[in-house]
């Protein structure tokens, strides 16, 4: 769903959207799509790579990695093939971005890729796809029979001598194929586990052959780049945090969806855009980019959206899954819930995190019934101590962070659960986490 016209926002990305069958081939093309590729493919590689990096343009998948700098360590003097591989195991708890776009316009994904994949001289490209998601699955794949057919990808596309196969590969169901290494060990057929870095893909990937995985959104971000150029791109933004993105309300908002807006947005201008809080109650606590990231609170709502403030808050800008939740929710409900989830997604290579996720939901749903004492912090608090940072892959240090970050803000309201018993709140009158 794309948001009311509002001059805060700058679709880019999601102007599309709402266009007649915007998903098709011809509806795409009507409104300009692949006149990038035809610039591009005039272009020499290097040269898109320079725009890429000029134009700031950081990883959109949760941990800004800057793109084009990502791109060029590729190694062009290494005889084996290269490979893109797009990161589409959207999963994250709160994390929706990815879907609609490829659901609203999958041809601008599928332009991106061959862009990039053209600029880093890959001859092969892969889309992997969260599995549960068949409906994109199959919307992926119509748009590369499309593109196929009007000789966007194939042998010599349109004369260049440049050629592009683009696989769409659907994951089983594993939040930890969305780890980058995991999802390469998914994709050649093993169990998704994640590998040891370095190397990192870039110099040994898919088949140990060199690879760049970028996000959906940082993909279908380029052909924006190649089409008005790396200072366009630039001038949005803040210093270090150039252009737009997408950010995804959802939770206790009147109107939640997608808002495509510059980097350096606040949260107070996205709840406006969004329609406000729900009548009658204030935001409590909220998450900058998913469950992973350290929750902030209302104190925050004047804080640029950019990696630098968001860091300097002590948490991280992530993936911008904006969940909102207001005065009505159980904080320590909410933290027990996605702590749930992430022992159940641990792929349970390492102990700290697969032992400790465990031992997280034993404490805190002992501190959500009312059966814990005040020293069940301390045992948390330590017990995410020998999680994070001894963790193979973020996702056991991902799963502390709901947890540190409520302990600090909200220490008051896991002692109320111990003086009253239980839950000292009416889970009828919030619509999450009931
Ligand atoms: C070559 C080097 N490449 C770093 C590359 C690296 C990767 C990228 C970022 O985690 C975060 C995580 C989640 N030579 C390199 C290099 N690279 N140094 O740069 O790497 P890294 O390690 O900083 O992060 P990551 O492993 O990609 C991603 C957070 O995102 N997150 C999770 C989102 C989950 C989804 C989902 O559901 N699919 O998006 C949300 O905030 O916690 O911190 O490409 O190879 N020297
Ligand atoms: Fe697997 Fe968790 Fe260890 Fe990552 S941190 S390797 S998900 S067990």
């Amino acid at each position: 769903m794309s948001a009311t016209p509002s001059p805060v926002l700058t679709p880019v990305l999601s102007d599309n959207w709402d266009a007649e069958r915007a998903w098709t081939l011809e509806s795409y093309e009507s409104l300009g799509g692949y006149a990038a590729l035809h610039k591009a493919l005039g272009m020499a590689q290097a040269d898109i790579v320079e725009a890429v990096k000029d134009s700031g343009l950081r990883g959109r998948g949760g941990a800004g990695f800057p793109t084009g700098m990502k791109w060029s360590f590729i190694p062009q003097d290494n005889p084996k093939p290269k490979y893109l591989v797009v990161n589409a195991d959207e999963s994250e708890p709160g994390t929706c971005k990815d879907v609609p776009l490829m659901m609203a316009s999958p041809h601008t994904l599928v332009e991106g890729v061959i862009i990039s994949s053209y600029a880093i001289r890959a001859n092969h490209a892969f889309i992997y796809v969260r599995g549960e998601v068949l409906h994109v699955v199959r919307r992926l794949q119509q748009a590369v029979a499309e593109a196929y057919a009007a000789g966007h990808l194939g042998k010599d596309i349109h004369g260049s001598g440049y050629d592009l196969d683009l696989v769409v590969h659907a994951g089983a169901g594993a939040y930890i194929c969305g780890e980058e290494t995991a999802l390469l060990d998914s994709l050649e057929g093993r169990r998704g586990q994640p590998r040891l870095r370095p190397p990192f893909p870039a110099v040994a990937g898919l088949y140990a052959s060199p690879t760049v995985i970028n996000n959906v959104e940082s993909i279908a971000s380029v052909p924006a780049i190649v089409a008005n150029g790396a200072e366009w791109f630039s001038s949005m933004g803040t210093e270090k945090s150039k252009g737009f993105v997408l950010y995804s309300l959802s939770g206790h908002v009147k109107r939640p969806g997608q808002f495509e807006a510059p980097l350096g947005i606040t949260l107070r201008e996205l709840i406006d855009l969004a329609g406000g809080m729900r009548e009658g109650h204030e935001l409590k606590f909220w998450t900058p980019g998913g469950s992973s990231t350290p929750l902030l609170t209302a104190e925050h709502l004047d804080m640029p959206l950019d990696y630098e403030a968001v860091g300097e808050a002590g948490s991280m800008l992530g993936t911008r899954a904006l969940q909102i939740f207001d005065d009505t929710t159980c904080v320590v409900r909410a933290v027990l819930r996605w702590t749930e989830f992430y022992k159940h997604e641990s792929c349970g290579k390492c102990t700290p995190c697969r032992e400790g996720t465990w031992w997280l939901v034993q404490t805190l749903a002992r501190l959500e019934a009312g059966q814990g004492t005040e020293e069940d912090l301390d045992v948390l608090l330590d017990q995410c101590e020998n999680i994070l940072g001894r963790s193979f892959c973020a996702l056991g240090d991902g799963a502390t962070s709901p947890i540190t970050s409520s302990i600090e803000y909200f220490r008051e309201e896991f002692l109320a659960h111990l003086s009253h018993g239980g839950c000292p709140f009416d889970p009828a009158a919030s619509t999450v986490f009931a």
